[in-house]
């Protein structure tokens, strides 16, 4: 079916979750939803926030734009705005619109009777950020912890973090992370090229199919994952690598304290060394 027509045809009402036909509409080629309306309402407000914070910081400058979480003595507690307290504010609009944007996704899934893979792979972005500016910080006892919103602020925070635990490239998480990203890079770059020699295949010669894709990886490599194989390989890989960078930042503080080299030690402490 032409693209044109079978959105005409799908484009009816029904599947949402909250709401129920309130919002149920579009506006020009987007759905909105209720959470369509509370995604643009977080944005706008979050994205306002941060303005108006680096104006009153006194920066107009996008690139020392610097918005800090509260000093640690705050704990958990809310901070004043200046203080912390606005990124206290555009932490909570942030979460609200990815979380809006999410839920947006299973609407749009409901309706068009498919499943909910999308949702669930963005899933693992809101989670890795969630991990390092709620669950970290709550685990460590104090919104100190979470990270600056600015472009070297944030840069600086990843660096010095890092170096409290000495060498991070040691934490066994932040290997996986690292593994999976690359390897991610590694089967993008295999299908999206191999998909575009089928579709390029020169002057005067036919497009070509999976049969022909398939094929080339048969003779590289002995072996070919399939056209839908490919894509549960990228899914996981790339659910994966943020789950893991997730992963390895929450284990730095709340769950090992010390230099990651030294986690090693359990290598030497094994009762099997002469
Ligand atoms: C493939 C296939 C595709 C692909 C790719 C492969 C016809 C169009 C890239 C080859 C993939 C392999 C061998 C697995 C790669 C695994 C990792 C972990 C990098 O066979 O089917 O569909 O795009």
């Amino acid at each position: 079916m032409a693209l044109l027509s079978f959105e005409k045809k799908y484009r009816v009402r029904g599947g949402t979750l909250i709401g129920g036909d309130l919002f149920d509409f579009w506006v020009g080629p987007f759905f909105v939803g209720f959470f369509g309306v509370t995604a643009a309402l977080f944005a706008v407000l979050g994205t306002a926030l941060i303005f108006y914070a680096a104006v009153q910081n006194g920066d107009y400058n996008v690139w020392r734009i610097n918005i800090a979480p509260p000093d640690i003595s705050y704990g958990l507690k809310f901070a004043p705005l200046a203080l912390g307290g606005y990124w206290q504010l555009i932490t909570i609009c942030a979460i609200g619109a990815f979380v809006s944007w999410a839920l947006r996704q299973v609407e749009i899934c409901r309706k068009l009777g498919i499943g909910y893979h999308v949702p669930f792979a963005f899933s693992f972005a809101i989670f890795a950020y969630v991990a390092l500016v709620v669950i970290r910080p709550v685990l460590l006892g104090a919104w100190g912890f979470g990270f600056p919103y600015g472009i070297l602020s944030h840069l600086d925070w990843v660096s010095n973090t890092g170096y409290q635990f000495l060498h991070f490239h040691y934490n066994p998480a932040h290997m996986l992370g690292v593994t999976f990203f690359f390897t991610n890079a590694l089967a993008l770059a295999l299908h999206g090229s191999l998909i575009l020699s089928a579709a390029n295949p020169g002057k005067g010669e036919p497009v070509k199919l999976a049969e022909h894709e398939g094929v080339f990886f048969r003779d590289i490599v002995g072996y070919s994952v399939g056209t839908l194989g490919i894509h549960r390989v990228g899914v996981f890989l790339a659910v994966s690598a943020a789950f893991w960078s997730a992963v390895c930042i929450v284990l730095s503080g709340p769950f090992w304290t010390r230099g990651w080299p030294e986690w090693w030690g359990w290598w030497y402490n094994l009762p099997i060394w002469g």
